[in-house]
């Protein structure tokens, strides 16, 4: 198509971390592109779950950008683990730094994009809207389209959802309060809340399995030695298998002792945090093996929560250890020692309705002022589908991914061309740091549009097939499907059970993608 014709060089939806370092690379190109926001600033994901102690799991040196050796050199987190509002000011800080606000749009949610004939991406706003762009890049994040149970009844009181927790805050002190849903959003606000309300009452379908953060004030030391180290420590993490610090210990938890694996779990739990999962190699390959960890947080919870009957029904039993994303937590079981905290447990009384002045369960109402919906996301797909994408002759995602969604590489899916899905299904994602993941396609997306030229790129669908196979083929050497996750699509009624994200780690991932591009984009068809 001839150049210029269209008003943009390239589209990108969402500016999140994703998105913000998206568009800073393809400046650096000298090609135009254009942001589109739904929120009102930047930050997505840090923008929209503002609830009480939401923070970040993965510690904060590790959960930044490794672009640019100033931003790095310049910025010092306070904590070993973030709070959203300090993430949300390192992305704002990124976005003048970098000067991006002038190309991001913000309060503008994309509705529609459609492949036209012409070679262009048309992009449709709420707000009506038309844009077009040769080349169209989703950073739309992979837990940001909230799901909210439909629950029968009506209640009067308000209502929030972790993931659109207003801007100016919510004041729950001296109110009473339901938080439904027990994942990391509900893990991590429940402590929180109970300090302030006059009685927190959860809602906890299925148990999870949570360790400590251990979180604190960044020791002046840490900071100095990752910023001295960054380069190599950089390089450890793109090349790891899950982009994060976790120790792995290259023994299987069934070739030592009893009390060489309780050592090791329990040095682990001292230390806080998702190294847990380091402890050793098979965790996530055994059901043995997963097991003597299982046991190990189990007891832990026993020890922590005084009412051994209350302890009982926080046990998670239903899946492995990990299988569903482990939280990490300040103070979670201890909150239930609490005297304004109860546990109401939806496998032996379900919620039958909401009523006006609460929520009722099979066996009683629980009255409430104030219901936290902690119920999460529908993730991968959902903010995906969100939009309506229509490819070649009108062709649409939704249709094309009814039964699950079909990519190469979770960066292309035959019959889009020229979009690209940054984190997209079938990458390693939310299996991952993110900021490792994301770094690493916008990398390779940049890299790929600069040599395009301006020619047209698709995913060839034979090579899809064979990438959504060699996915299904590795998750199913684990462990990971055999929990009712949001990674499978599980917690979404209707939604088809498939392991959505690469499980095959991101070093192994990062190789593929670069021997693939190395090999004149192998898999991808050209104009
Ligand atoms: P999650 O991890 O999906 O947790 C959602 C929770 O809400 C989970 O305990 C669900 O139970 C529960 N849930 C969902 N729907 C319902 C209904 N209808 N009734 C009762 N309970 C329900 O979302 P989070 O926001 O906590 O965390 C998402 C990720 O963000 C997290 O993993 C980190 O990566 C950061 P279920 O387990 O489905 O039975």
């Amino acid at each position: 198509m001839p150049p210029g014709s269209t008003d943009h060089d390239v589209i990108i939806i969402g500016a999140g971390f994703a998105g913000l370092y998206m568009l800073h690379r393809l400046r650096g190109l000298g090609m135009s592109a254009r942001v589109l926001e739904a929120g009102g600033g930047v930050g997505g994901t840090w923008y929209w779950n503002r609830y009480p102690g939401a923070r970040c799991d993965v510690e904060s040196l590790q959960y930044s950008y490794s672009f640019a050796e100033d931003l790095q050199r310049e910025w010092t987190w306070t904590e070993r683990y973030a709070t959203q509002p300090e993430i949300l000011r390192y992305l704002d800080h990124v976005a003048d730094r970098f000067d991006l606000r002038r190309d991001i749009e913000l309060h503008t949610r994309v509705t529609a994009a459609s492949w036209e004939a012409t070679g262009a991406w048309v992009v449709e706003t709420e707000g009506g809207e038309r844009l077009s762009a040769r080349y169209l890049v989703t950073a739309v994040g992979c837990l940001s389209a909230a799901n909210l149970p439909r629950l029968p009844g009506s209640f009067r009181g308000p209502t929030y959802h972790t993931g659109r927790w207003p801007a100016e805050g919510v004041d729950l002190a001296g109110r009473r309060v339901a938080v439904i849903g027990t994942g990391s959003s509900g893990i991590q606000s429940i402590p929180v809340i109970a300090e302030s309300a006059e009685h927190v009452t959860v809602f906890q379908r299925t148990p999870n399995f949570s360790v400590p953060a251990h979180n604190g004030p960044l020791r002046p030391e840490d900071d100095q030695w990752f910023k001295t180290n960054h380069h190599k420590l950089r390089h450890q993490l793109r090349t790891s298998h899950s982009g994060l610090f976790t120790s792995p210990n290259p023994d299987s938890a069934l070739a030592v002792t009893d009390e060489e694996r309780v050592r090791e779990f329990e040095a682990r739990w001292e230390r806080g945090g998702l190294a847990f999962l380091g402890a050793f190699s098979d965790l996530m390959m055994s059901e043995e093996a997963n097991r003597t960890a299982a046991d190990f947080v189990r007891g832990k919870i026993r020890a922590t929560v005084r009412n051994p009957e209350v302890a009982d029904r926080l046990l998670p039993g239903d899946h492995p250890l990990g299988s569903k994303r482990v939280c990490v937590d300040t103070g979670y079981y201890a909150a239930y020692n609490r005297p304004n905290v109860t546990l109401a447990d939806l496998r032996t009384a379900p919620v039958r309705e909401l009523t006006p002045g609460g929520v009722r369960t099979a066996d009683r109402e629980h009255p409430v002022d104030v219901i936290v919906y902690a119920t999460g996301f529908d993730a991968m797909t959902g903010p995906l589908l969100a939009i309506d994408i229509r490819g070649k002759g009108g062709l649409s995602l939704r249709e094309k991914w009814r039964a699950g969604p079909r990519s190469y590489l979770g960066l292309m899916s035959a019959g889009f061309p020229n979009l690209f899905t940054i984190t997209g299904p079938g990458s390693p994602s939310v299996l991952s740091n993110m900021i490792v993941s994301i770094e690493q396609h916008v990398d390779w997306i940049a890299e790929c549009l600069d040599r395009l030229d301006g020619r047209a790129l698709d995913a060839d669908p034979l090579a899809e097939d064979a990438w959504v196979e060699q996915v299904n083929e590795i998750a199913g050497l684990t462990l990971f499907p055999r929990a009712n996750s949001w990674y499978m699509g599980a917690n979404i009624p209707g939604k088809p059970r498939v392991f959505m994200p690469y499980v095959g780690g991101v070093g192994v991932y990062r190789d593929i993608c670069a021997e693939v591009a190395a090999n004149g984009y192998r898999g991808f068809l050209r104009d």
